[in-house]
């Protein structure tokens, strides 16, 4: 215990690990130590593959803007959702996944009782103030047998999950910057999203929270 603790009342009490689900693990603060590296490299793949607001196949536009790293990244457009090696809007592969990406990914994912993570997609999601994301579940991926990794950077979030069915009753998280949540066993396929997004400026980020999902898609 930090010295701090003993007597200013100042630190916060969430633990640092907590179980969310069966199969779900929070890790608060996880990637804090990364931060400086995990934003370098962000910038260096939005360069190359710039955010955008990709379409449902519904005909709606997303509010989240999203970019990938990776063999494979998440699209969405008017024929459906799908993983695709290619940006379609530069017609050129997504950028390469950063080793301070993939380490911290894997890192994670031990901690969490997967030891042999393989992810070969990072979706990359940006949100503003206003931005949401509705209740969903991720089962464009090959198979559910393997986990997702959640990093959160920049303005808090309230991440909100039910469970198999839509109707289910839904828990609420505050996710803040540098918290890492592993997925896995049942909870991999939860009904789960992001309620819009408080208006905050991040010291690192401003205005912005990015949240990088790492899966194994193929
Ligand atoms: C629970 N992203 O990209 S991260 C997504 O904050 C997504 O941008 C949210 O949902 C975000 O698909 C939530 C936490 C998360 C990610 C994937 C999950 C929770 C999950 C997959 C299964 C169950
Ligand atoms: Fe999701």
């Amino acid at each position: 215990m930090m010295m701090q603790d003993l007597f200013s009342g100042l630190t916060s009490a969430l633990p640092e690990q907590e179980n969310l689900a069966e199969g779900a693990v929070l890790l608060r603060g996880f990637a804090l130590s990364a931060e400086q590296d995990l934003l370098s490299s962000l910038s260096a793949i939005t360069e190359q593959a710039p955010f955008r607001h990709m379409v449902t196949p519904g005909g709606f536009t997303m509010s989240v803007a999203m970019s990938n790293c990776g063999p494979f990244g998440w699209v969405s457009d008017r024929s459906g959702y799908r993983y695709s090696p290619v940006d379609p809007q530069t017609g050129r592969n997504w950028p390469q996944m950063p080793e301070s990406f993939l380490q911290l990914a894997q890192k994670a994912a031990a901690k969490a009782g997967y030891a042999d993570f393989m992810p070969d997609a990072c979706l990359i999601n940006r949100y503003e103030p206003k931005t949401k994301l509705s209740l969903h579940q991720d089962k464009d991926e090959k198979s559910p047998d393997h986990p997702i990794v959640s990093v959160s950077l920049g303005l808090p979030a309230t991440f909100q999950f039910g469970g198999l069915k839509r109707t289910d009753p839904v828990l609420k998280y505050a996710l803040q910057h540098g918290d890492v949540v592993v997925w896995g066993g049942v909870s991999r396929l939860y009904y789960h999203g992001i309620t819009p997004l408080k208006d905050g400026d991040h010291p690192l980020l401003g205005r912005y929270r990015i949240n990088l999902t790492f899966r194994k898609a193929a």
